[in-house]
């Protein structure tokens, strides 16, 4: 959604504190307002280039400079994507992400073959989303001419905070990149991670500034830190789990078109906690046992949490295909704006 005006830090600071439950209350009010509420959008997430990254993200099990045990991968074959793909919607996804370990795209083949793979999933009739690293706007233009519809690029953590967890890269190389894919006219998939050691004016800061983007994230994955033996952060504490509801309600009232998702994390989480997350504004979820390397709550178990809440999968192209038209129309195969 288009930002008119400017959502000050006094507003984010005053939001983020008030009581619990009152705000919790008032975003599921903005929940119900602004989507179906019966409605969680299933996402399934497929590394497509695992390891050998030269960014130094201190979370990361992918970096070079960290010492996680991984399993390195080079770029999979077309093919095998669209494989996974295909299992993922028959198991209900509706967006099919592909991750890939590179501090940015560069043009040649392996660009050319994501983008053949943002192609056959799209015309698989799912949503698609990339995460790829920085890219510029000529790359973004390819994605979207590809049928991409949506970029995940992260923030993670607030300005102040950045170089405590990330030196190779600055906060204004994230922001330049997310303003490539908004003129290229791809929506962006733009969130943080939450225990990274940062300070709660952190997190208002970061929600300050997700919200104040220009468009707004039609996407804002709220991540929990997995922490990973070998990595900087493998003994970070978990953080206390009303603040994440507090961050997961924040979200939803000042981005109230946006899917909140719940992505990183959810396996050291009681269903509980995550139908709080839900009431709170949550309405996406990575489904599928395995997140990019790490592990995610099993099929079934995320099946059986979603039959007991009542919640049923979102259809895909919900809010408008990229064609411009409504839900289902091309299923993102139009090229048109
Ligand atoms: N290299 C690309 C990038 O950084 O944009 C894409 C892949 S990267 C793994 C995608 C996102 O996963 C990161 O931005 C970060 O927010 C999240 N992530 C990575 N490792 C994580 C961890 N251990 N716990 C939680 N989130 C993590
Ligand atoms: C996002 O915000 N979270 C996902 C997705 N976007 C690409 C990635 C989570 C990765 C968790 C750590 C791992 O499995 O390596
Ligand atoms: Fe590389 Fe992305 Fe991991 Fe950072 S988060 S090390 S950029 S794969």
């Amino acid at each position: 959604m288009k930002n008119t005006k400017e959502i000050t830090i006094e507003v984010v600071k005053t939001l983020y504190n008030r009581p619990l439950l009152d705000l919790v209350y008032e975003a599921s009010t903005i929940h119900r307002k602004n989507h179906d509420a019966s409605e969680m959008q299933l996402c399934t997430l497929l590394s497509i280039k695992t390891g050998g990254c030269t960014e130094d993200c201190g979370y990361c099990s992918q970096s070079v400079h960290n010492e996680a045990e991984l399993e390195k991968e080079i770029l999979l074959k077309t093919e095998n994507v669209l494989e996974q793909a295909k299992k993922a919607k028959e198991s209900g996804s509706t967006r099919f992400c592909m991750g890939a370990a590179w501090p940015k795209v560069l043009d040649g083949r392996a660009f050319d073959r994501v983008c053949d793979m943002v192609k056959g999933v799209s015309d698989m009739g799912l949503e698609s989303c990339v995460t790829l690293g920085m890219l510029n706007e000529e790359q973004a233009i390819r994605l979207k001419d590809a049928g991409l519809s949506a970029y995940n690029h992260n923030l993670d953590t607030s300005r102040e905070f950045y170089d405590k967890v990330i030196t190779t890269r600055n906060y204004d190389d994230r922001l330049n990149t997310l303003e490539n894919v908004a003129k290229a006219g791809i929506s962006s998939c733009c969130g943080g991670i939450l225990g990274l050691g940062e300070s709660e004016a952190d997190r208002i800061s970061l929600l300050h500034t997700l919200a104040n983007l220009n468009p707004q994230p039609e996407s804002v994955p709220i991540n929990m830190l997995v922490p990973v033996e070998g990595t900087p952060m493998a003994d970070n504490k978990m953080i206390d789990i009303f603040e994440w509801i507090r961050c997961v309600a924040v979200a939803r009232i000042l981005m109230p078109k946006a899917m909140v998702k719940l992505s990183a994390g959810r396996l050291t989480l009681s269903k509980e906690a995550q139908a709080m997350a839900f009431m709170a504004g949550a309405n996406a979820i990575f489904t599928g046992d395995k997140l990019l390397t790490t592990a995610n709550p099993e099929k079934d178990a995320d099946h059986a949490l979603l039959k007991d809440l009542g919640l049923k999968p979102r259809v895909p192209f919900k809010t408008g295909c990229s064609c411009g038209k409504s839900e289902g129309c091309c299923s993102g195969k139009s090229k048109a704006a």
